[in-house]
């Protein structure tokens, strides 16, 4: 499938080495003084952000990551070698949490950004580290301590700007293809998108926008019914929802279908319920201008900007994009 959002795996970082007793033996040197050598320090877990990461499919194949050891110190004074960092990179959203306890532990938003899951172990200390005046050949030198190990949980938010939401079949993917170079995946069956995707809209002097398309939405989707709703946790974080919504469908179901996408966004947040919306009227190109204006008036009371587009002709599409960009600028405005 290629793309996982939520998994479980364990981290382990490396103990630290043993320090190490031993004295020295030179020929005319009687009684050698210590030197036995500090053990190295474990090799400590990092999570890294990367922006080149899209989904945590890495951790299919794998679920356990251990850094590696400290050495043991050795005699002559020579100290351990200390064990390498483990670094796993993981994409950009990654909320990492405690698996037992549920507590958040980082939100890794930045490239490059960096998340210590396990502290690598300290290194013992060498018999070296103990002579003093009155003893001078201590027989003693202290373990390494044990590197961190736990069961972490890692949930996937895709970071987007504009996220497309819809029933199965509304045009969501075909409209991300026209407002993006992206190719997904498009037919006339429901549920054809069944991980979220991602496109970039290019718009003149402007940051790019990221979109995403998820999955189609049903009645019930709060209660499992479909695929569920837990890809809306991908449009958490946007900061405007585009509805796509099929004009050409027959009766009041436009305005049916819009309603049972908000119901099924409050039930799975209340929070999304203030979070700026379009509605993307689509498949005009299906639909008599007669049909088209009564369909308008259907959501005229919602006073919620809305859009004929048709996905297919690529008719309103430009509009959308000019809407999209100055809502762009409004929310950076505001934050
Ligand atoms: N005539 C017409 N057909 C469209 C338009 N937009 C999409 N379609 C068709 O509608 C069907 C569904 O399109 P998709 O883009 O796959 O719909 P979706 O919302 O992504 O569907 P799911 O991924 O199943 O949720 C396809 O057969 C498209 O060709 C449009 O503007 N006009
Ligand atoms: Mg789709």
């Amino acid at each position: 499938m290629g793309f996982v959002d939520e998994v479980k795996f364990f981290v382990k970082a490396g103990d630290g080495g043993n320090g190490c007793v031993s004295f020295r033996r030179e020929k005319y040197v009687p009684r050698g003084g210590p030197n036995g050598g500090d053990g190295g320090r474990g090799g400590s877990v990092y999570l890294e952000a990367d922006r080149g990461k899209i989904s945590l499919l890495d951790f299919r194949y794998r679920s356990h990551f251990k850094a590696e050891r400290g050495s043991h110190g050795q005699g002559r004074d020579r100290h351990g070698r200390s064990g390498r960092d483990r670094v796993i990179r993981v994409p950009l959203g990654s909320v990492v949490k405690d698996a037992e306890t549920g507590e958040i532990l980082a939100d890794l938003t930045e490239h490059g950004q960096r998340f210590l899951a396990a502290r690598g172990g300290r290194g013992g200390l060498g018999n070296s580290r103990f002579a003093s005046s009155t003893n001078r050949a201590p027989r003693k030198a202290t373990p390494g301590t044990p590197g961190e190990e736990r069961w972490l949980r890692i949930e996937l938010k895709l970071l987007a700007d504009v996220g497309l939401i819809g029933l199965p079949n509304a045009g969501k993917s075909t409209l991300l293809s026209r407002l993006s170079a992206a190719n997904p995946k498009v037919a006339d069956y429901p549920f054809t998108t069944l991980v979220p995707q991602l496109g970039v809209l290019q718009l003149p002097y402007r940051d790019p926008c990221i979109i995403a398309d998820i999955p189609g939405l049903i009645e019930g989707a709060h209660q499992g019914a479909g695929l569920g709703h837990r890809f809306l946790r991908h449009v958490e974080r946007t900061s405007i929802l585009l509805h796509v919504v099929d004009a050409s469908s027959q009766e009041s179901q436009p305005l049916d279908d819009y309603l049972v996408l908000e119901r099924e966004l409050r039930a799975y947040r209340e929070e999304l319920s203030d979070r700026t919306r379009v509605i993307a009227l689509n498949k005009i190109d299906l639909v008599g201008p007669e049909r088209l204006a009564e369909v308008m008036k259907m959501f005229a009371d919602l006073n919620i900007r809305l859009l004929p587009v048709s996905a297919k002709t690529g008719e309103g599409v430009d509009l959308l994009k000019e809407t999209l960009a100055e809502l762009m600028d409004r929310s950076e405005e505001e934050r």
